[in-house]
């Protein structure tokens, strides 16, 4: 491809970064104090900066280096070339074709966010334009403890949430949720009670927020028997059950024996998950997420095939601050066939993000679709080079939910399924 002097590529920075996270429970453990995550500066030759953020810890972190090294001197408009470029860089070293997705998928958002500065035109128009002003968003429950207990000199860390260990505290954090969002769809993380446990947490959700749709997402804690049990017991309370057992023919097992459709975002990651997950009848719903399925555009493409095999949209998000939302939403909003609000982290972190305030806001349970070049919003240093210094501080190089709830409960073992 010619290019157009100036939209080459002259760096990559990736700026590690570690942001404050509340307790919140799930089927591997704890979530730690510090969240991670990396944020991606694309510089072209004529000054102008694309955004991006990924996943943090030391093994991604390694992958998005190479990747800078791959990328200088390409045409930012190549996307197509600069994906096959990073691709072919971590082929040897990064099997997993979802694994070398999830770099990938980061340097073509800053790619898009870069195009979209020289054009003046959000990414949302560079995806097709939007067909939805604003993207609606589902309040995502955790269990959670009321604080990070004292740990190792550290003094306690609570939060404004408050503890939820029990269907009334689950009912409470689905109420602030609605009164500082608006939201009207709640996502419950599973995985930790004993199912008949969480069956009665979704049950008081259900009397609490009647006609709001609901689904719970226990990360594969089931057997397949256990799972055809909640998804009968639950058959008339969720819109969908999200990854109760693990694996492609697990997932089938349980959706021949249910009536209620069967999401996930653990057993169809990549390309080539979609032809046995089709075959099988593994899923009806798929939440998507560009950071790892190839970026914006590859999840537009990837949304197309969902719709050839009559197969549901919902979107997936892990831990994340404001440049991911960004992405988020403009590609959401660039889907036809969106067919459930989409999963955002983003309340329990977003005291720490990284853009300047002002552009996204979670409001009647839905971010207004930014509309300024690239993805709309602004990079903050300060904020940036603060959390870069609190990464490096913190010794954190990785995830590891359940080593911390370890810390706490030396008996707790991870066991998939535990139920
Ligand atoms: O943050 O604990 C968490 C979630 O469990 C996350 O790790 C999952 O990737 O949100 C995710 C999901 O829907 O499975
Ligand atoms: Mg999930």
């Amino acid at each position: 491809m010619s290019s157009t002097p100036g939209t080459r590529i002259r760096e990559l920075i990736v700026t590690p970064i570690a942001f404050r996270d509340p307790p919140l429970l799930n089927s591997n453990g704890v979530h730690e104090p510090l969240a991670l995550r990396n944020i991606l500066q694309l510089v072209l030759e004529d000054g102008t900066v694309g955004l991006g953020e990924s996943t943090g810890g030391a093994v991604r972190l390694e992958r998005l280096m190479a990747a800078a090294k791959a990328v200088v001197g390409m045409d930012v408009f190549d996307t197509t070339a600069v994906s096959a470029a990073i691709d072919a860089a971590l082929l040897a070293t990064v099997p997993s074709s979802h694994e070398r997705g999830w770099t990938t998928s980061a340097v073509e958002v800053a790619c898009l966010d870069a195009q979209g500065k020289l054009l003046g035109r959000p990414v949302s128009d560079l995806l097709g334009g939007r067909v939805r002003d604003a993207v609606p968003f589902a309040a995502y429950l955790f269990y959670k403890w009321a604080e990070h207990p004292a740990l190792d000199g550290r003094p306690a860390v609570g939060d404004d949430w408050g503890e939820a260990l029990d269907p009334a505290g689950v009912v409470e954090q689905a109420r602030l949720m609605r009164e500082r969002y608006g939201f009207s769809s709640f996502k419950l993380k599973g995985g930790v009670f004993p199912p008949d446990e969480e069956i009665a947490a979704m049950r008081a959700l259900a009397e609490a927020f009647p006609g709001q749709p609901l689904r719970l997402d226990p990360n594969t804690a089931w057997t397949v028997e256990t799972s055809k049990y909640v998804a009968r017991e639950l058959a008339d309370v969720l819109e969908y059950l999200e990854d109760p057992t693990a694996t492609i023919p697990g997932m089938a097992e349980v959706a021949k024996d249910s009536s209620l459709p069967l999401a996930t975002n653990m057993c169809v990651v990549a390309w080539e998950h979609l032809k046995p997950g089709i075959e099988q009848n593994a899923i009806q719903v798929l939440l998507t997420d560009h950071h790892y399925w190839g970026g914006l555009r590859r999840t537009r493409e990837l949304a197309a095939v969902c719709e050839a095999f009559g197969i549901a949209l919902s979107m997936h998000s892990n831990s994340h601050l404001g440049i991911s939302l960004a992405a988020m939403t403009h590609v959401a909003a660039a889907i036809p066939n969106l067919d459930h609000s989409c999963d955002t982290h983003y309340p329990w972190n977003s005291a720490d993000d990284v853009i300047v305030p002002g552009t996204l806001e979670l409001r009647d349970g839905a971010v207004r679709v930014p509309t300024g070049p690239g993805l709309g919003v602004e990079l903050d240093h300060e904020a940036l080079d603060r959390l870069h210094r609190v990464y490096l501080d913190s010794g954190r190089r990785g995830r590891d939910d359940t080593g911390y709830m370890r810390r706490f409960q030396p008996d707790y073992e991870l066991r998939l399924p535990r139920w």
